[in-house]
């Protein structure tokens, strides 16, 4: 589902389902667009078939909740996770500059993601206004029923952390993908998250200030002129399910969050 206003984009949303809940879907879709705040004037829903091709199977990223509560403590936190990961500390602070500043080169928001090198921060969307979106993914019909309760269970009951969650997984089994950071262009929402397949899915309650409108995702990528063609058709194209789901851990306190920072140790 696409909705937009004067040809900007609002909001959008991804399904995979069986044929029988065709229907229904589309009508959650639809009642998704028009439930947004500012109205759209164009709501475009795409149903296609995927061809006997079988979804890819993943499991969720294990998620992580890292109490800190100003936003400078929470992006220095996400900062060394990310290099952590491996990431060059001058490609970190160039994403976190990029998400603060509107990523585009208009200094607008991107409607998809901006494809980083983990080493050098060169970019690789080959349209840097749009980015590359990841798309063709949701969970399986008993997880995201499993996932749902589990979430609210943990207070975290918001729509866009169970989809973020789907996408970040989706992302980080890409070919080459380091790890991902990303917060919101929603100014009433501050939670944003660092994700990768070594650290899980490490969320921070504001990586943003209040009425912020800037936001976005940076994908950092090993070598990305070698594996670019793969990548981006893996993200737009292959269909992936997540039906399983792992742990939910909240941190809080500096030992405890030294301690996942520096051995991931969240048990
Ligand atoms: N593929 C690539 N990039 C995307 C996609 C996609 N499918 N969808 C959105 N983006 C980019 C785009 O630049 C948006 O401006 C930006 O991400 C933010 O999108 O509580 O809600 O949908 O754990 O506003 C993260 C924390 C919430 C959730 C992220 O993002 C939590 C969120 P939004
Ligand atoms: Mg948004």
């Amino acid at each position: 589902m696409h909705a937009s206003l004067s040809e900007k984009h609002i909001s959008g949303n991804e399904r995979i389902v069986t044929a029988r809940s065709i229907e229904s879907t589309v009508v959650e879709l639809v009642r998704r667009a028009m439930n947004k705040d500012s109205s759209p004037d164009r709501v475009t829903v795409t149903v296609e078939d995927l061809k006997g091709r079988h979804p890819r199977l993943l499991t969720a990223l294990d998620v992580v909740t890292i109490q800190a509560s100003a936003q400078e403590t929470a992006r220095a936190l996400a900062s060394r996770i990310l290099q952590k990961n491996g990431i060059s500390s001058i490609c970190v602070e160039r994403a976190i500059r990029l998400l603060t500043r509107g990523a585009a080169p208009s200094g607008e928001n991107m409607r998809g993601a901006v494809v980083m090198d983990a080493a050098s921060g060169e970019r690789f969307e080959p349209d840097q206004e749009r980015g590359v979106r990841a798309s063709r993914f949701d969970w399986s019909e008993e997880a995201a029923e499993g996932i749902r309760k589990r979430l609210a269970d943990s207070g975290l009951s918001h729509f866009r952390t169970y989809e973020a969650l789907a996408l970040a997984t989706k992302i980080a089994h890409g070919p080459g993908v380091v790890a991902e950071l990303c917060w919101s262009d929603d100014p009433d929402y501050t939670a944003g998250y660092v994700a990768s397949l070594s650290s899980g899915y490490v969320r921070f309650p504001a990586l943003k200030q209040k009425g912020g409108c800037k936001g976005g995702r940076v994908i950092f990528v090993q070598d990305p002129s070698a594996r670019l063609e793969y990548l981006i058709r893996y993200l737009e194209t292959e269909p992936v399910l997540i039906h399983q789901f792992g742990s939910l851990t909240e941190i809080t306190g500096q030992g405890s969050i030294e301690a996942f920072i520096k051995y991931h140790n969240h048990v």
